[in-house]
Order: structure tokens, then sequence, then C-alpha cells
């Protein structure tokens, strides 16, 4: 749990009269303690609901963008997060943010307060409206970012809420919750309902388990693929005795880089088809039954470029709530299910035992410009066990995922969906989330202009980042995937960087703008040794690129599906 200032306060479901007490008191039941926001009249029940609430605090936000990001950021650390908008012109705002965490199975309950039902029913012109009465245009568009939604009121507020959480909680995926404000501030009705425990059913798990356990006894060479799903539900250990027992040799995609320590004897490293290690390639397309442990995401991200050779006809896969083998489905078996009883099978094979990488180097001297090749070297010895790393996508997704990184640390990155921004925004999120781990973002500058607003809010909220912002003139990673780099769209104005925390609010970071390798290791130990955040702006070569990167632009027509990107 979080510091809070009402961290020690205690649940009051029972207790809550109104049906916004009762909602913000049931998602805090759901062990949330942040609700991030920005407020806005028709959301005045719900941002009042929060205030009053002893164990939720109001986070505000510059903007919803940021908002959902980082309402996204700390569900993947804490399980679920709470976003407050409001009607029409906050809620829009968020959509991006919301439809991430619902790609990416990030359990978010994005609460809207909405026109009050008398004036629904007489259908008024009112602000943030087509002025034409009608209200129901945004929630049928809010509702396709959540894997659940309800329109809330009085009578149904109990009922729904249970639906709404057991649902959101079987997808990890958003919610959608609506409420008018006048039914926000009307009595609740009170009603019988229990939460729903999500478990499997019993006949379809023993089937499952024992078709899985007849494919492990038949296979010569398996493989496991931990899912990203593992962290967001937080059976990262499960998953782990089920590998352990097996004995088999387990590879992550980018998406789930470090879900499982890179030390782990049986990890073989990171696949991304033909970018991959050629020993984990071999080991990963060559095994006769590929474990999939909670859905991994096979994307052209992950794949470099679709450039792998993986059979699915030799996958197992154990979804979140069921297991696929072949055209065999056995529905309503839950994921931590599968993972106990995977824990107590025996493999027949010896177990694997990968050979040691040889140890990475540092390279370059403290004089040289700062290249690719010295920046993520030099990342991956900074980065510690207990950090947290946020990575934005751009030519940091493809620079930094190759490297082997401690144990102990949990990155987090929005592979599939992709959004640039995404990163320092969700890094606020993350920071309050897990205030014990230092939360370090890696981001591109382009990405980071999307959400740089975010910083103040990270001071404000006493958050301390270190945050590592590589300038390279512009949208590298672009340049680099079409056949003529200078086109003017992919410039960025000049900002200067390194002043921004403090014209944000942030007057005790540490901030450097780093051009050598030695002013970068300089700036790198004051930022770690630093009890307030820190802000790094590196400056990079505007063509220099990570080796991924450069593969890349060799497989343009795989990306893209034509030779003109
Ligand atoms: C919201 C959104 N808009 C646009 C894009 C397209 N896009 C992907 S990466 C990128 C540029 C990233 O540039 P930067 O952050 O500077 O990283 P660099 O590659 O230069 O290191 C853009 C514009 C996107 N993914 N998401
Ligand atoms: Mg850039």
């Amino acid at each position: 749990m979080a510091e809070t200032k009402k961290e020690n306060a205690k649940p009051t479901t029972d207790k809550a009269t109104s049906v916004i007490d009762c909602i913000v008191q049931r998602l805090a039941d759901e062990g949330i303690t942040d609700c991030f926001g920005v407020p806005g009249d028709y959301a005045f029940p719900v941002c009042d609901a929060v205030e009053r609430n002893p164990n939720v605090r109001w986070v505000g936000c510059s903007n919803e963008l940021n908002a959902s990001y980082a309402a996204d950021g700390y569900a993947r650390v804490r399980g679920a997060a709470m976003l407050s908008t409001t009607y029409a012109v906050g809620e829009l705002s968020a959509i991006n943010g919301v439809m991430g965490a619902k790609a990416e199975r990030s359990l978010v309950y994005h609460v809207v307060g909405m026109p009050s039902y008398q004036n629904q029913r007489v259908h008024k012109k009112v602000h943030h409206t087509f002025g034409d009465g009608v209200f129901g245009n945004f929630v049928n568009i809010s509702a396709q970012a959540a894997c659940v939604h309800a329109v809330i009121d009085p009578d149904n507020c109990m009922i729904e809420m249970e639906r709404v959480i057991s649902e959101a909680r079987r997808n990890n995926q958003p919610a959608y919750i609506v409420v008018p404000g006048d039914y926000a501030l009307a009595p609740v009705t009170p009603t019988e309902v229990r939460p729903v425990t999500l478990k499997s059913n019993e006949a379809s798990l023993e089937k499952a388990v024992a078709a899985i356990a007849e494919r492990v006894r038949v296979a010569k060479s398996i493989v496991a693929f931990p899912a990203f799903t593992l962290q967001r539900l937080r059976l990262q250990k499960e998953a782990l005795h089920a590998i352990e027992a097996l004995g088999c040799p387990f590879a992550t995609t980018t998406m789930e880089k470090c879900i499982i320590d890179e030390s782990h004897p049986q990890f073989a490293g990171l696949y991304a088809g033909a970018l991959s290690a050629e020993k984990t390639r071999q080991l990963v397309e060559d095994a006769e039954l590929v474990l999939d442990l909670g859905g991994i995401s096979l994307n052209d991200e992950t794949t470099a470029g679709f450039s792998g050779r993986l059979d699915s006809a030799r996958f197992v896969s154990v979804g979140l709530n069921d297991v696929r083998i072949g055209e065999q489905v056995f529905g309503n078996v839950r994921l931590a299910d599968v993972l106990a009883a995977l824990a107590k099978l025996k493999s027949p094979a010896l177990p694997y035992r990968r050979t040691p990488d040889q140890a990475q180097h540092v390279n370059g001297k403290p004089a040289d410009k700062i290249t690719m090749d010295s920046l993520y070297s030099r990342y991956a010895a900074f980065i510690r066990p207990g950090d947290n790393v946020v990575l934005e996508t751009g030519s940091a997704s493809l620079g930094l995922p190759p490297m082997t990184l401690a144990d102990d640390v949990r990155l987090h990155i929005q592979m599939l969906w992709g959004s640039i921004g995404w990163a320092t925004g969700a890094a606020f999120g993350v920071a309050l989330a897990d205030p014990k781990r230092r939360t370090i973002l890696i981001t591109g500058e382009g990405s980071h202009q999307l959400t740089a607003n975010e910083i103040g809010n990270m001071g404000r909220y006493g958050a301390n980042p270190i945050i590592l912002v590589l300038n390279n003139d512009g949208y590298m990673v672009e340049r680099a995937l079409e056949p003529y780099p200078d086109w003017s769209y992919n410039d960025l104005a000049k900002w200067r960087y390194a002043d921004l925390p403090r014209a944000l609010g942030c007057a005790d970071w540490i901030t450097a703008r780093v051009e050598t390798i030695g002013e970068l290791d300089a700036a790198m130990k004051a930022a770690r040794a630093s009890k307030s955040g820190a802000y790094i702006e590196v400056i990079g070569g505007r063509m220099d690129m990570p080796k991924a990167l450069a593969f890349a632009h060799t497989r343009i027509k795989e990306l893209y599906g034509s030779d003109a990107a």
C-alpha cells in the first residue's frame, strides 16, 4: 500500500449512504487509495465523494489523457486504479489512454459524472453536449474503451457495482461507471449483494490440466512464455513455480521483459523473431510444445515485424479464463488455478540450465559524445534491483530491451497500444502506486512533448522519479521507418527540456543537460543520490539508432503490408 494521508482509514461501504459514496467506497475496498482525474461540474459529486472518503486521495492531473495514463501505470502496479473525468469533454480526452489500458489489460475504473436525470428527462440543452438534448452519445463511446459498463441509479447501484467489478476483474480490463449528478447524491437503495469470487469450474479445470499434462508428457522439448498479464494480475511467482516444476526454458518478449528475473537459470533470453539471440530462437522456434502462460501478444512489435517462425499448432495457451490446445478449448478456468496445478506437474526431461551470458560492457570514454551503443549499456548498468522502469515507445523501446537488467527490476511498457506520451503519464501513476521503489522514466523527447506537463504533478505529490529524456532532434524512430528521413513532419519545436521541472514547479529537482559520457555518468550518479526527482536531458545524434531499429528499417514491407510505408 502506498502511503497516502488517508492510509490508515477503514473500509466504510456498509455506512455509505449516497450512491456516489457507495461507488467510491466499493472501489476503495478493491485496494485503490488514489483517484486520478480532472474535476468538472458534472463530476463534482464524484470529486466530493473522493475528498470525503477517508481511504481515497484525489490526485489532480494536468489533463484527462495524462490522468488515464497515470491510472494505467498505477493499475499495473496495484492491480486496479480509479480515474475520474467529467461528462463528454473530460471522458473523451481520456479515451485513448483507457483504450490503451483495455488493449494491454490494465484494470482502470473510469468513473464519470453526467448531467442530472432531471435534465436528461426533459432534454435540456446543456453545456458539454451538441445542444440536441441527447445524453447517450458519449456513454456509447466511453463504453467501447471498457470491457463492462453501467449507468448507475440508486436502485441498481449495489448490484451493478458487483457486476462491473467482477467482470472487470475477470478480463482485467477497464470498467466504465457513469452516474447522473442527482442520482449520485441520492440515497442508495440497500440491496443484499456479495462480491463475486472468481472460481474455476472444477471439472473443466481437471480436464484442462490433464490435457496439458499429456502434452507435457509426450513433448521432447518445451518452452514457456510467461505473459504480461501475469504482471497485471500479480501472478509472477505462481508462474515461476510452474516453470520451475516443469524445468523447461522460458523466454520473454519485450512486453514481458523482467517479469521473471533474467538471472534465472531457466531464462532462455528475449524472443524477438529474427532479432533474438540464435540460441533463444532455436529453443523457442524448435520447441515441440510452446506453453503460453497468460496469453502473450505475438504482434508486429514483439516479433520484429513477424520475422519469427512460430507454429501455432505447437501452442498450449493458458488464458485468463480458458485453456486452448489447438481446436480444443476448456472454458471457465482461471489462470491462477491452472498455474497452481502446473506447479504440481513434473517434466520427465532434465531441467534446462542456460550457459550464463558474458558480462555486458559499458562502452565509451568520458569525453566522447553519447552514442546509442554507450547510452543503453549505461542505462542497463544504472538500473538497480528494486527499480520500476517505465519505457516509452520509440527508439528507446528498441534500445533498452536487448540489455540484460538486474533482478527485481519491474519494467513497464505499452508495446501493443504504443501511444507516445504514455510513459510520462504512466510513470506518475507508477511512482505514486509504489513509492518504496524508485521510478525511472526512459523516453524520447518527441513522445515526452505530448504529456510533459504532468511533471508538475509529480513534484506536487512528492514523487521522485529519475527522468531520462533522449533529445535526438525529432522523431527518430519515424525517420528510420521510412525511406526519406528528412520530412519536416519528423522535426520538433526545440524545447529546453532540462528547464521544464523548474518551470513546472519542481524547484528542488536535480536537472542536467548532458552531451558527453562523462557528463551523463555524473548526472546519473547525482540523480541516484537525490531524494527529490531528477531530470536528465541526454543529447543524442539525429540518426544514431539502436541496432534493432536499423533492422526494422529493412522490414518496412512486413511491418506495413506494402513497400510504401
Ligand atoms: C499518440 C501517438 N501519436 C503518434 C504516434 C507515432 N509515433 C510513434 S513513435 C513516434 C516518435 C517518437 O519520437 P521520440 O519520442 O522523440 O523518440 P525517438 O525515436 O526520437 O528516440 C511517433 C510520432 C504514436 N505512436 N502515438
Ligand atoms: Mg526523438
